[in-house]
C-alpha cells in the first residue's frame, strides 16, 4: 500500500518543491503526467510543449535513478486519461495511496478546479517555497497602500534576502542603476549565444510525438536546442555570468535584427519550471561583482528582474482574483491581427520580433514590451486575445507571470495598479533602441501618408481614442499638452491615418 502519491506538475521539476519535503521513497509514489488538457488549454508553442515534456522526463528518470518510485504517465500511454484529475483518480484505484500531496499551481485555471476535486482521498495543497515572497508577506506588504509600486517592493525584498547590502545600505549608494541601462547596441558588437543542448534519445522521443501530436500548434518545433535537465540549465546560466553579463545592463533595452538574445539571460523557461533557483541564480550575480567580473549595473539590473519584478508580478497576480485577465480599462476590442501567428507584415519590428518567437519560442522583454505589446496596445487589440497569445508563444508562459505582464504592464488594461502610466511608444523609440527602421519599407521620420510609420500616428490616436481615461494621469498629461499644440490639420490627418491602418488590420 502506498502512503502518499505526490503529483509533481510540469513546472515543478525540482526536488527542493514542497509537496517533497517529507518524501519517504520507501512508501510513497511521485506522479508526474503529460496530459491533453494541459497541453491544449492555450495553443502553447511546439517548442514549449517538447521542452516541459523532455524536461519532465529527465526529472522521473533523475528521481527513478535516485531510488524514488516513480509513476509517469506518457500523452501517448493508451490508458491516458486527459486531465490531471483523471490521472490522479486512475492512480488512486491502482495504488490506493491514503493521501495526496501536492504543491499549488500557478495558475487560478486550475486552483481552482484542484477545489472541486473529487477522488476519495485527503489532498494537501502546499505552498510553493521556490518563490521568495510568500503569498502572506506579499499580503501585508500590499495591505493599505494606494500604489504597489515595483521599486519599493524590491528594495524591501534586498534586504530581507540581503542582496547587494553594504552595512545594510545599498551597495554603490543607490537602489536602482537603471538610468544606466538604456543604451543602443550596434551590430557589429561580440554577441555571445546561449548554450545549444543536441537533443538524446528521450528528447528525441518528445519531439516525434509533438511533431505528431501538435502539428497545428504555433512555431517550429526544430531545431530544438533548450537545455532540459539541471545540469544543463546550470550550464546555460553559467555561460550567462561569464559571457552576457557584464553588459547585461547596459543594453537590456536594445534590438538588434537578427540577434534575438543579445546580452539577455535566457534562462526564464529554465526558472519557471524549477530548473533553476531564483535566490541562487541572484547570489551567484552578485558574486560576479563582488569579485569584480561584472559592473554594478548590469549586476543589479539583473537581480531586479528576478528579485524584483519576478516576485512582484507574482505577487500581483495572486493578489487579484482570475477575472485579473478579463479587465480591459480602455475597452479595447479590435481582434488580434492574423500577422501576430504568421509573422507575415512589412512592419520590420513586428516581423523580427513575431518571426524569433515563431522560430525560438522567445523574445527578451523589450521586444515583447515595446515592439509586440506597444503595437498592441495602440492599435486597440483586445487585451485578453493579446493575453492567451503572450500564454501560448512563450517557452516560459504560464499565468501567474504572463498574465501581469501583459493585462498590466503591456496592455494597461487594469487601470493602471501596475503600470503608472502606459507603455505606449512612437516609432522614435523603436529607432532609438534598434536597427529595425533600417530595414523597414514604413519610414520612421515620416509623420504622416502611406509610407509613414505606422506607430506615428497610431501613438497620437491611441492618446486622442483614451483621453477620458488618460488625460488625468501626470506622467501622461504632458503628451496631451504637444496633442493639444498640433494644427486642427494635423490632428485630422493623424485620426484618417489610423482609420485607414486600423481598418485594413486583418
Ligand atoms: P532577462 O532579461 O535576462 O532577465 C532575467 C530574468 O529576470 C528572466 O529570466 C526572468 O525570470 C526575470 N524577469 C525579467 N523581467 C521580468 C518581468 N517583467 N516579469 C517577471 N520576470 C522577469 N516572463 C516570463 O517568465 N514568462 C512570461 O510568460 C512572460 N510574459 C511576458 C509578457 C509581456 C507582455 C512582457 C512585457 C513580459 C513578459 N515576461 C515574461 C517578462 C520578460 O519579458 C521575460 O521574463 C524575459 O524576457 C525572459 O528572458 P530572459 O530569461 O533572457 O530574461
Ligand atoms: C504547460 C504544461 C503543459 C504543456 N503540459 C503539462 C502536462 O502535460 N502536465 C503537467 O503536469 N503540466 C503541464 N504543463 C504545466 C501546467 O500547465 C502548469 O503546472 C500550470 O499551468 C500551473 O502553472
Ligand atoms: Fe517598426 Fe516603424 Fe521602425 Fe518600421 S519604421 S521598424 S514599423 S518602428
Amino acid at each position: 500500500m502506498v502512503q502518499t502519491l505526490r503529483l509533481l506538475l510540469g513546472d515543478q521539476l525540482s526536488s527542493r518543491m514542497s509537496s517533497l519535503r517529507d518524501l519517504d521513497p520507501a512508501r510513497d509514489v511521485v506522479m508526474l503526467a503529460e496530459v491533453a488538457a494541459e497541453a491544449t488549454y492555450v495553443r502553447h508553442h511546439k517548442k514549449k510543449i517538447a521542452f516541459l515534456f523532455a524536461a519532465m522526463r529527465a526529472f522521473a528518470a533523475d528521481l527513478d535513478a535516485r531510488g524514488v518510485r516513480v509513476r509517469y504517465v506518457k500523452l501517448d500511454d493508451p490508458d491516458n486519461a486527459g486531465s490531471l484529475e483523471a490521472e490522479l483518480a486512475r492512480a488512486v484505484k491502482t495504488l490506493r495511496p491514503r493521501e495526496i500531496v501536492l504543491t499549488e499551481p500557478g495558475e487560478h485555471r486550475l486552483a481552482g478546479a484542484m477545489a472541486d476535486w473529487e477522488l476519495g482521498v485527503p489532498v494537501e495543497v502546499r505552498e510553493d517555497t521556490r518563490f521568495l515572497c510568500p503569498h502572506a508577506a506579499f499580503h501585508t506588504w500590499a495591505q493599505g497602500r494606494r500604489q504597489l509600486r515595483m521599486e519599493y517592493f524590491y528594495r524591501e525584498m534586498r534586504v530581507a534576502h540581503g542582496l547587494l547590502l553594504d552595512e545594510g545600505k545599498p551597495t554603490g549608494g543607490r537602489w536602482n542603476f537603471d538610468a544606466e541601462n538604456r543604451k543602443p547596441a550596434r551590430a557589429d558588437f561580440f554577441m555571445p549565444q546561449p548554450p545549444r543542448f543536441e537533443p538524446d534519445a528521450r528528447t528525441r522521443d518528445v519531439l516525434n510525438l509533438v511533431a505528431h501530436r501538435f502539428p497545428d500548434h504555433f512555431g517550429d518545433l526544430e531545431p530544438f536546442w533548450f537545455g532540459v535537465t539541471h545540469e544543463h540549465a546550470e550550464q546555460a546560466f553559467a555561460h550567462f555570468l561569464r559571457e552576457a553579463l557584464p553588459r547585461f545592463g547596459d543594453y537590456q533595452d536594445a534590438m538588434l535584427v537578427g540577434e534575438p538574445f543579445l546580452y539577455h539571460a535566457v534562462i526564464s523557461m529554465y526558472l519557471n519550471a524549477g530548473l533553476l533557483d531564483p535566490l541562487d541564480v541572484c547570489r551567484r550575480a552578485e558574486a560576479e561583482y563582488r569579485a569584480g567580473r561584472a559592473p554594478l549595473n548590469c549586476v543589479e539590473g539583473f537581480i531586479r528582474q528576478v528579485l524584483g519584478w519576478r516576485e512582484y508580478v507574482r505577487g500581483i497576480y495572486w493578489l487579484h482574483g482570475p477575472n485579473y485577465v478579463h479587465e480591459n480599462a480602455l475597452g479595447a476590442a479590435r481582434d488580434l491581427p492574423w500577422f501576430y501567428w504568421s509573422g507575415d507584415t512589412e512592419m520590420a519590428c513586428l516581423s523580427a520580433a513575431i518571426g524569433q518567437t515563431k522560430r525560438e519560442a522567445y523574445a527578451h522583454h523589450i521586444q515583447r514590451l515595446m515592439v509586440t505589446g506597444n503595437f498592441a496596445l495602440l492599435a486597440g487589440i483586445d487585451p485578453h486575445q493579446v493575453h492567451e497569445w503572450y500564454l501560448a508563444v512563450y517557452a516560459d508562459a504560464y499565468e501567474w507571470v504572463e498574465a501581469p505582464n501583459t493585462i498590466g504592464m503591456s496592455q494597461f488594461a487594469d487601470g493602471g495598479t501596475l503600470a503608472s502610466k502606459p507603455y505606449a511608444a512612437s516609432g522614435a523609440y523603436i529607432d532609438r533602441m534598434s536597427d529595425y527602421c533600417g530595414h523597414c519599407v514604413y519610414d520612421v521620420k515620416q509623420k504622416n501618408g502611406p509610407q509613414a510609420c505606422p506607430f506615428n500616428y497610431l501613438y497620437w490616436d491611441f492618446l486622442a481614442r483614451n483621453r477620458t481615461t488618460l488625460a488625468n494621469n501626470p506622467r501622461v498629461a504632458p503628451m496631451y499638452r504637444t496633442l493639444d499644440r498640433l494644427s486642427e490639420e494635423r490632428r485630422a490627418e493623424i485620426a484618417r491615418d489610423a482609420a485607414e491602418f486600423l481598418a485594413q488590420l486583418k
